[in-house]
């Protein structure tokens, strides 16, 4: 059946091999099953609900663009585009802030998470957040959201909104209620310090992440000083339990091979770690070392990157446009 595809990334830089495995990896799939309709958004609106320079937010909207392009996202089959250049979301974002109720927002996790100790202090935006993100999505009529685990709660309010929204104004299905695609496996990569906590960009140590931009000696440097533990590799998954660092390092491996981890199990179970670091490493150079020569290729052209995202914020800007001026109709304005 022919999906309808909406995601976005923020251009906060560090972009790394957790968006890669548990998000634009999958955008390439996606793209790649030609009945599919995608659109692939680098998010900038949402990267200032915290602050951020103007130069480097520039630069990382450029860079964010070349990461999806570089990593198989094709120009010609979706749209890529900066969100900024569309101001339908912004519109629908605050309409929508009117369905969303405060009960909901207050549960979402990520807040609570990146607001900190200090909620006081955080930005408007940052609480609204989700609300905006449901915005994106519900504009384009997106029927699928390929995300990494973290995202799921909000696309849980996402779809309570769009059913509010309907119910409301008695309307049937003029917001579309989108499915999470989540992979079972492998949808949340664990920092390579700390497998208890997930790979982020904001992490201070660069040693917890593969950067999409690292070269092959920094990837071969961070995995050999990535965390494990004194124990062999095990032969069997629940063997796994309690082993947080090796669980993450099989699961990236299992990602990029598109196999199970029982399949890695049998191919590394009873060896050591050394032994399986230097096939990890080498499997992804092989994976991330051509992307991120891409990047840098890429980011010698801006204009050539500039052309792209105003192409398809003008193809976005057609769509999203259409679905505000309908929901202004229901609304009475
Ligand atoms: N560690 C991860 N494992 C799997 N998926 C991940 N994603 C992010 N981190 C992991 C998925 O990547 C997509 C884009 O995320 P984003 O850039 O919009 O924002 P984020 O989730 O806030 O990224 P970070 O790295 O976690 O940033 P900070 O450090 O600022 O919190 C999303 O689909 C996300 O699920």
């Amino acid at each position: 059946m022919a999906k309808k595809i909406f995601s976005g990334v923020q251009p906060t830089g560090n972009l790394h091999l957790g968006n890669y495995i548990g998000a634009i990896k999958n955008f390439v799939d996606l793209q790649n099953e030609p009945e599919n309709n995608c659109v692939f958004c680098v998010v900038d609106l949402h990267a200032i609900t915290l602050k951020q320079d103007p130069l480097e937010l520039k630069n990382n909207i450029r860079e964010t663009a070349a990461t999806f392009i570089a990593s198989g996202i094709d120009p010609t089959k979706s749209i890529i585009f900066n969100q900024s250049l569309v101001p339908a979301h912004s519109e629908g974002s605050w309409i929508l802030s009117c369905i969303a109720r405060m009960g909901w927002l207050n549960r979402m996790t990520q807040f609570k998470e990146k607001a900190g100790k200090d909620k006081e202090k955080a930005s408007v935006g940052l609480y609204i957040y989700p609300v905006l993100m449901a915005a994106d999505i519900l504009l384009y009529d997106a029927t699928h959201v390929p995300v990494g685990d973290d995202q799921k709660q909000h696309l849980e309010l996402c779809r309570d909104i769009a059913q509010k929204f309907n119910n409301d104004y008695n309307v049937k299905d003029v917001l579309v209620p989108p499915e999470p695609l989540i992979q079972k496996q492998f949808s949340r990569i664990m920092s390579l310090k700390d497998g208890q906590k997930k790979m982020s960009k904001s992490d201070v140590s660069d040693l917890s992440r593969i950067n999409l931009t690292d070269d092959k000696d920094k990837i071969v440097n961070k995995i050999k000083k990535a965390k494990t533990d004194p124990h062999p590799i095990p032969e069997n998954v629940k063997d796994l339990d309690q082993r947080p660092e090796a669980e993450n390092l099989l699961g990236i491996y299992s990602s990029l091979k598109r196999q199970s981890i029982e399949k890695t199990l049998e191919e590394f179970g009873g060896k050591n770690f050394s032994e399986f670091k230097n096939n990890l490493s080498e499997l992804l150079v092989s994976n991330i070392e051509p992307i991120s020569k891409e990047i840098k290729n890429l980011l010698n052209n801006h204009d050539h990157l500039d052309k792209i995202l105003l192409d398809g914020g003008i193809k976005a800007n057609e769509i999203a446009e259409k679905k505000v001026r309908e929901i202004k109709k229901i609304i009475g304005f």
